[in-house]
């Protein structure tokens, strides 16, 4: 299988996170992505190839060019605001009960962005754990540019591509970053396959994760399908959205499927709802679909509560395979760094149809103690 990667993910070298108002050590880090790239070249049966730009047209066919602004000079403005931190997070969000009372017309005419940049993250974000560096914007045009070009080798016959994507992505919406993501590389990617196709597209999001923002981003369209499977958000991040009451509106009513699951969800719970998420590919037409893969899932994944093992992932990717539809494979969470890499190699193996075994040089027990 092919595989797009870019160097330029480690511009976005984040230290440290948010979390409940203090700096905790960041889980979205490089390491991620260099550990799946190498057990993806030591594994032999993956091609590695960089990507081609695409420019910013695809973006802002998904985004808001107002956030395309920002996330462009908000490095720059942190330093010129000459606020010495290390990374930019919010100062206040607005939190949807400070407009109580106001029309939307008022809000629309009223409410702008403003000029300091902890009050302009907060208006273009939706939490603290996105921290934003110098090189953050650089690596998120890179991971668009990663998505896009696992799209043109899909397009362009490949049975499957993956996308090595880093920042990740599926909690941005169209006019929001937050949750680490900052481009919703998937959507985009789905939105450029129904524009060069006329096909329709589904999205099987198996990150741990809800991916708010690519619901977001569809909730109202017929020609995208997204199907999440992932953590109840009465107990997990992104909390408001997620839930399975959540089916979309107008052209897209019906085309939302959110299956949220208890924690401790094991193997076989994760099968089963595998299985209803194909069977909602399979009621609709078109020839590719977009996977938004996390591993966010794994039993020792820190931020997670599934119990999931490297095993699964292999079956999870043969089933989804099994669609017949050609995949464009795109990667979101996952923070366990020893398991990342076998546990790509396992899901990518299984979307191919070959057998997996483990790499002995993976340093690494699944019993629970890291060894290397
Ligand atoms: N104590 C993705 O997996 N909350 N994003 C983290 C950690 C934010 C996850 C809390 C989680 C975002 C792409
Ligand atoms: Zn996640």
């Amino acid at each position: 299988m092919q595989v797009v990667y870019s160097p330029v993910h480690l511009a976005h070298d984040v230290v440290f996170e948010t979390y409940m108002g203090i700096a905790v050590p960041a889980n979205e880090v490089a390491e991620r992505a260099e550990r799946i790239r190498t057990a993806l070249v030591a594994d032999g049966g993956f091609a590695l190839t960089g990507p081609t730009e695409h420019g910013e047209a695809p973006i802002t066919d998904v985004h808001d060019p107002g956030l395309v602004r920002f996330l462009e000079v908000a490095w720059s403005e942190l330093r010129r605001q000459g606020i010495p931190r290390a990374f930019l997070s919010a100062d206040t969000y607005p939190n949807r009960s400070m407009f109580e009372g106001m029309s939307h017309e008022a809000i629309a005419a009223l409410v702008r962005e403003p000029e300091h940049v902890g009050g302009r993250a907060g208006f273009w974000g939706l939490d603290s754990a996105a921290p934003l560096v110098a090189g953050t914007y650089a690596a998120s045009l890179a991971a668009v540019d990663v998505a896009l070009t696992t799209v043109d080798l899909v397009l362009g016959g490949e049975q499957a591509a993956y996308g090595l994507c880093r920042p990740p992505g599926h909690h941005a919406a169209r006019s929001m970053y937050g949750g680490y993501c900052f481009f919703n590389n998937a959507a985009i990617a789905a939105h450029a396959i129904t524009k060069a196709t006329g096909e329709r597209v589904s999205i099987i999001d198996v990150d741990y994760h809800h991916g708010n923002g690519s619901q977001q981003i569809f909730w109202r369209r017929g020609d995208v399908r997204y199907i999440s499977i992932h953590a109840d958000p009465r107990r997990q991040y992104p909390y408001f959205l997620g839930r399975a009451d959540e089916k979309g509106e107008g052209e897209g009513a019906g085309e939302n499927l959110n299956i949220p699951l208890r924690a401790g969800a094991t193997n076989e719970d994760y099968l089963a709802a595998t299985d209803r998420a194909v069977e909602a590919i399979l009621a609709v037409s078109g020839s590719v679909v977009v996977v938004s893969l996390g591993f966010d899932t794994y039993g020792l994944d820190p931020i997670g509560d599934f119990a999931l093992t490297t095993d699964v992932y292999h079956e999870v990717g043969r089933r989804v395979a099994a669609t017949g539809r050609r995949l464009v494979i795109l990667q979101e969470g996952g923070y366990h760094r020893p398991s990342l890499g076998e546990n790509a190699r396992a899901w990518l193996r299984g979307a191919e149809g070959r057998p997996f075994e483990p790499l002995p040089a993976a340093g690494f027990t699944e019993g629970g103690s890291v060894v290397g």
